[in-house]
């Protein structure tokens, strides 16, 4: 009895997931295991809060298209609002210094996130960032629609390979 049981729960499981693409299965275990992608410390509930690609992807999406210093054209980034990240994680902050996996690290005043349309990128173009690229995550500025964004002083608030933001007071 119980052995049919049991052979009946593996029919249904190898069905459940058979009925996801591989691509979609892939995509899922992955995001089920993998570790934090953006940690966040200092004025933020808690101290501390690490996220997933899950929980980045729960943020409400954000889309912008722009030309930057670094590459051709214009590209489209999507991403989330630098502004709805600090809000999710009750930030208390006024400056964020953004560290990347490179150790370049740069304060950004949080007004900049609510003067104008800041983004975290995960991807370029409808493609992922990858750490090879300026991934996993990018500060993307919308320089093409404000004149004053087109300027070295914003030009090093573009951090790449982000990784880390430490909320200041
Ligand atoms: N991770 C990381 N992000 C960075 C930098 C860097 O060295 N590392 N340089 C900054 C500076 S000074 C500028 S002007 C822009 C463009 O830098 P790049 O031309 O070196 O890509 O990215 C900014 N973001
Ligand atoms: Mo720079």
């Amino acid at each position: 009895m119980w052995a049919k049981v049991g052979v009946l729960f593996t029919a249904l499981m190898v069905v459940s997931t058979a009925a996801l693409s591989a691509q979609d299965r892939a995509a899922h275990e992955k995001t089920k295991h993998e570790k934090a992608l953006l940690q966040i410390t200092g004025q933020v509930a808690g101290g501390e809060a690490n996220l997933n690609r899950e929980a980045l992807y729960a943020l409400p999406p954000a889309e912008l298209v722009t030309s930057t210093v670094v590459t051709d054209g214009q590209h489209t980034f999507s991403g989330f609002l630098m502004r709805d990240l600090l809000e999710q994680v009750e930030s208390q902050g006024n400056f964020v210094t953004a560290v990347a996996l490179n150790d370049y690290a740069v304060d950004i005043p949080v007004s900049d996130f609510y003067h104008f349309d800041v983004i975290v990128a995960y991807s370029m173009d409808g493609k992922l960032l990858n750490r090879s690229g300026k991934g996993p995550l990018w500060i993307v500025y919308p320089r093409d629609d404000h004149e004053e964004l087109q300027d070295i002083r914003y030009d090093y608030r573009w951090v790449w390979q982000l990784y880390q933001l430490d909320v200041l007071p």
